[in-house]
This record gives structure tokens, sequence and C-alpha cells, in this order.
């Protein structure tokens, strides 16, 4: 048996709290070990994790890591929100009783840490002194060193976050059991999973995988789905998967700062660590944020509505990363930046790791090169031989502070005051490089019909989108109704409101080629989008927001065809009526919506019926 209390009292944990709750879970694992973590251990736990073989060297300060085979991705099936209230469900939550569920996952973690080494991480979601605070306080357990060494990099970490609490039972009590992964049946009937979070008792019990979301509970379990419950039921925040970015006007030495979702896959990462385009850089200077959260209030001193990044680290997307599509992310993850990368391809003799789009072709000589599975690529039998060598949801992990554009007050407590909401989604027509929506409900309801191209023909109707409402739809906690009432309700108090927007990068042309640069460039529509704000631009009014006339954005250096800027702006009116029965099916699912999003929808669907084609 662990002497909890001794380790406890060695680690520097003084929450009473907190003590019951890791002497009532080290019992119940049957950890043989138990070990308090703070930031300062990372060097010393790298170490031991390189002499157990749980990662490899890639590189002078550059880790590399596998998961297993089995588990490689977040489960969304698997994942639950319980509640002691019926009322609590809604359609994308995956709502079970808690008394239920609870029991089940706490049988799975009965014993299955035995021989292990239970790790306790205290952490913070937010910066310290964040009015949010007091909901950004957490303590994980988990059974797994390479968890540690992730949650170090995304979380703040350590037992002062713990030990003064205003209130010190109000932390989330997060537990991590990896279970045997080789035997869980994971994607079978016979699933073993759990990945519960229990909102009511700010509790998130997740059984039966060690990689990211699934694992890291600070990031989208907490960060997301227990802070937008939280957000709700206090009455006072919105957390939202939602990326962060500011832009600073050199000469009028105005900054402003810009949010808003976009599903996965839809390019956060690439949007908020954005250089501005070499013939604009003279003037602005985009600064970094935050790549994947957002949690938004309003001021009570100037009314207007704050956003903290409440993360400490990047965990991105490893694919298509390069010096042309992401260079800050290249600097962020380059030597001597303390980088962990999981499931990228590794080559143990020269230390280097490599993926799909890191560079055009892999490289040349493939001796050494082992797969993300662990295979020789030289070895794979022909029939495998094109088979990608990374994961294509392999990650980098790497802290803010890496990233070279990162903003001087990322960790003020007092947020920033936020002028811009944009969501966006991948699209190959339908939806204009950008739209801007001045009205306020007509900007929440957009975010609310936010969608996306499905991924897989069978998934969808041709033409048809899957709706990802604020790109929250895999960790919406709460009943979708309400989710819309509480932004009313949040952004209906800001007293200078922010202007929202819907963006789409993806557009293409018939002959499928992308009609839009992207990347570097998406900073132009959105320098228009303050200009519109500000009353420098009028732009031209439509059914469904206004679009910029061609004269007025900043095109300098961009080369595009002919007819593909009227392209990039234009409304197909026809798409649009089509699209707005899908919309109302899409609202007709969520009881109780809101009058006035249905009355935002009506209108657009007036000002559509009364457009000409
Ligand atoms: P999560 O971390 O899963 O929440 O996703 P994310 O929103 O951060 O997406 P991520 O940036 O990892 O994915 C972006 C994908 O879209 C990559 O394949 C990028 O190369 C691509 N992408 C990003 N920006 C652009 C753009 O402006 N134009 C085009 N054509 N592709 C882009
Ligand atoms: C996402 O899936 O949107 C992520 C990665 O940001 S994970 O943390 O695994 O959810
Ligand atoms: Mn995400």
């Amino acid at each position: 048996m662990v002497d909890v209390g001794a380790v406890l009292d060695a680690g520097g944990l003084k929450n009473p709290h907190v003590r019951e709750f890791v002497e009532h879970w080290a019992a119940h694992t049957g950890a043989a070990q138990l070990e308090v973590v703070e930031a300062a251990d990372d060097p010393r736990l790298l170490a031991e994790a390189l002499e157990a073989g749980e990662i490899r060297p890639a590189g002078e300060g550059r880790y590399y890591a596998r998961s297993h085979r089995k588990d490689t991705a977040r489960s969304e099936e698997r994942t639950f929100v319980s509640s002691g209230d019926l009322a609590d469900k809604g359609v994308y939550n995956n709502w079970r009783p808690s008394g239920q569920l609870q029991a089940l996952v706490e049988d799975r973690m009965r014993g299955a840490s035995a021989g292990r080494t239970m790790y306790v991480i205290p952490y913070l979601m937010a910066p310290p002194g964040s009015p949010l605070e007091r909901w950004a306080a957490g303590v994980e357990l988990t059974d797994s060193r390479t968890v540690v060494l992730h949650m170090i990099r995304m979380a703040r970490v350590g037992p002062e976050h713990v030990n003064n609490l205003a209130d010190p039972n109000s932390f989330v009590r997060a537990v991590h059991v990896t279970g045997e992964l080789d035997n869980l049946g994971q994607g079978t009937a016979d699933d073993q999973r759990y990945f519960v979070t229990v909102a009511d008792r700010r509790t998130i019990l997740h059984f039966g995988s060690s990689y990211g979301g699934n694992a890291l509970l600070g990031k989208i379990a907490h960060g997301l789905r227990q802070a937008s419950w939280d957000g709700w039921r206090s009455g006072r925040f919105l957390a939202e998967q939602f990326m962060l970015l500011g832009i600073t006007d050199r000469l009028t030495g105005r900054k402003y700062h810009v949010c808003g979702g976009f599903p996965s896959a839809s390019g956060k990462t690439n949007l908020a660590m954005m250089l501005a385009p070499d013939d604009l850089a003279h003037r602005y200077h985009v600064e970094f944020y935050g790549d994947d959260i957002a949690w938004l209030w309003v001021d009570p001193e100037d009314g207007r509505l704050r956003a903290i990044n409440p993360e400490y680290g990047v965990f991105g997307v490893a694919k298509d990363t390069n010096g042309t599509t992401n260079p800050t992310a290249m600097e962020a993850i380059a030597p001597g930046t303390d980088v962990l990368f999981t499931n990228v391809a590794h080559n143990e003799f020269i230390r280097e790791v490599w993926w799909e789009g890191r560079t055009p072709r892999p490289p040349a000589d493939t001796t050494g090169w082992r797969d993300w599975t662990g295979e020789l690529v030289s070895a794979r039998p022909t029939e495998r031989a094109a088979e990608p060598w990374a994961h294509p949801n392999s990650r980098f992990t790497t802290s803010l502070s890496n990233v070279p554009n990162i903003a001087a007050d990322f960790s003020d407590p007092r947020g920033v005051p936020i002028d811009a909401i944009i969501f966006g989604g991948r699209t190959r027509d339908l939806e204009p490089l950008i739209r801007a929506i001045t009205d306020m409900t007509e900007g929440i309801y957009d975010g609310l019909t936010l969608g996306a191209e499905a991924t897989f023909a069978a998934e969808g109707v041709e033409g048809q989108l899957r709706y990802d409402p604020m790109s929250m739809r895999p960790f919406m906690s709460y009943p979708e109704a309400d989710y819309a009432a509480h932004w009313l309700r949040i952004i209906g108090a800001v007293r200078e409101k922010p202007i929202f927007a819907h963006v789409n990068w993806f557009q293409r042309g018939p002959d499928g080629r992308f009609l839009w640069p992207g990347y570097r460039d998406n900073l132009r529509p959105l320098l228009w989008l303050l200009q519109l704000r500000d009353g420098e631009v009028t732009g031209r009014q439509t059914p469904v927001g206004i679009v910029p006339n061609p004269g007025e954005l900043d095109l300098t250096g961009v080369e595009l065809r002919p007819g593909d800027l009227a392209r990039l702006l234009s409304i197909d009116i026809a798409r649009w009526r089509q699209e707005m029965d899908f919309r109302q099916t899409h609202l007709m699912q969520f009881d109780g919506l809101p009058e006035e999003i249905w009355a935002a929808h009506r209108r657009v669907v007036a000002a559509l019926d009364a457009a000409d084609e």
C-alpha cells in the first residue's frame, strides 16, 4: 500500500479536498506508486520516459512517441456527458443518466492501475488571476507518464494551482486510466472504453485510451465540455472550440482581436499562426493567442466581450505542416523546443521525424525509417508500399511560448477584447470568401448553422452540409436550445458588439482547384471585415450578409485568374434557397430553440425570396 499522505505532503499538495480525492482513487485503481507532478519535473520525467522506451529522441530537445495502433484519435461514439437530470439531454451530447454510467466506468477502473504509478497533475485552464479562474482549476490522475509529459506542455501544471482556491472544493476531478489497450474491443459491439464527463459533479472519468483528447483531460473534457456546462450553469461565460488571434495596424497603432470556430481539419491552427503576407507585412502584424479553445465573458467594467485561451500549448495536426503552409509552427517544433511528436514516422539512427506534406516526397533513403506503427518502411510488402508513413491524425505537442509570433499578453488574466467572431467550414461552393453579419442574432444564427462538407459520400446528401454548430458538435455538453439561449444572453449583454462573419478558404473552380490562395492571404478578408466594422468600407448587402465590393479587398501581390474574384464573392441565390430548407430541418431537431433564432432564419429566407436570381 502507498502511504498517500506522505507522498502528498512531499509533493506540497495541501488542499484537503484534493487529498481526499487522490486517496480515494489511489485505492480504487490499485496503483503501486503515487507521484505529485509540477512543471519543473519535466526534465526528469523526459529522462525516465526515454530510459523506459516510452519516448525516443528525435533530435536536440525533440521527442517522439507512438500510441497503440488501436488508439489514435478521439472516439465520439464512446464519449458521453451525464448528469442527474433528463432535461440535460441534447441532440449531440450523448447524454446518459449519471448513476448508471458512473458505476460502469468505475467498475472498469477498479484495480486497473495495479503495478503502475499514478501521477497527480494539479492544473489550471486559464492564466492565473483570471476572472474565470474558479472554473479553471483541476486535478488529473493518470497512470501514463506520456500523458503527464503532454499535460505539462498543454496546461499550467503544479500544486500551487489548487492549494489556495477561494472554494477549496471547487476543482474538476479528472481520472484517466489507460486500461489494457490490446483487449478493449475498440470499435466493436463489445467496446469497453468509456469517456464520461459527469457534468453536474464536475467529474471526468476516462477509461481505455492514452491518446489526445481521450487522455489529456484538461483540454477538451475540461476546457470544452465541462467548461461550456459551467459557463451555462453559472450564466457567466462561453467555452468554445475557437482559435484566437490579434492583428496590429502599425499605421494607426490599433490592435484588433478576432476569434472563431472552424470544425476539425478546417484550418484553425494555420489561421491562428499565420504571418501577414509579404506585401502587407510592413503595415500589419499578426499575433497568435490560441488555436483550439477560447473562453469568452463580458467584462463588468467596460461591457466588452473578452477572451482567453485557457491552454498552455498546441496539440497540432502534423500532416501538411511545412515551411510554406505554417512557418511559425515549424519554428515552434524546431530543435530545443522540447516538442513531443506522436504517430509521425521516425528514424532512430538520424533522430528525425517525417509526415506527409512535410516535404513534397518522403526521404529518398528509407534506411532506418519506421512508419507510425513501428514497421520499417523498407520492409513493407509491395501491396502496402503506398500507405502513409504517418497516421493522418499524428500530432505535435509544443508549448505556446515556442510559437514565434505568440502575443506578448497571452497570459494576461484580463484577456483581450473581441472585435470580430468568425465561422468557417470546408465548402466547395455556396459560401463566399467572406460575408459579414452585423446583426448579433443573425451572427449567432449563422454559427448555429455552421456546416462543412461531409467527408464520406455515404454520410451526406449531395450538396448538403454536415452541421457542426459553432464547431462544437463533438464537445457539446448540454441541450442545443439552451446553448443558443446562453449565447444570446452573453452576447446580448456586450456593450460594443463584435461583428460576425462567415469565411470560406475552400471554394473550388469547376476544374477542382482552390480559387483562393489561402493561408497567409486569409488576412486580407479579415482586414476588410475590420474596416467594415470601423465604417471605412461599405461592401455590398446580399440576402445572407455583406460581401466586399471587388475594389475593397487589398489584393496587392495576389494573383487571381480573371473571373475568380467575382466567383469568390458571388452568392448563388438558388443554392442558398435550397440550403435554407436543410437548415430548417437541422434547427428543428432542437426543441425549444429561442424564437429570436427562428426569426433570424425567417428573415434570411424572406430576403432570399425577395432577391432576383
Ligand atoms: P483540430 O486541431 O483537429 O481542431 O483542427 P484545426 O482546425 O486546427 O485544423 P488544421 O489547421 O490542423 O487543419 C487544416 C487543414 O486544412 C490542413 O490540411 C491545412 O493544410 C488545410 N488548410 C488550412 N488553411 C488552409 C487554407 O487557407 N487553404 C487551403 N486550401 N487549405 C488550408
Ligand atoms: C480535435 O479533435 O478537435 C482536437 C484534438 O483538437 S483532441 O484534443 O484529440 O480532441
Ligand atoms: Mn480541436
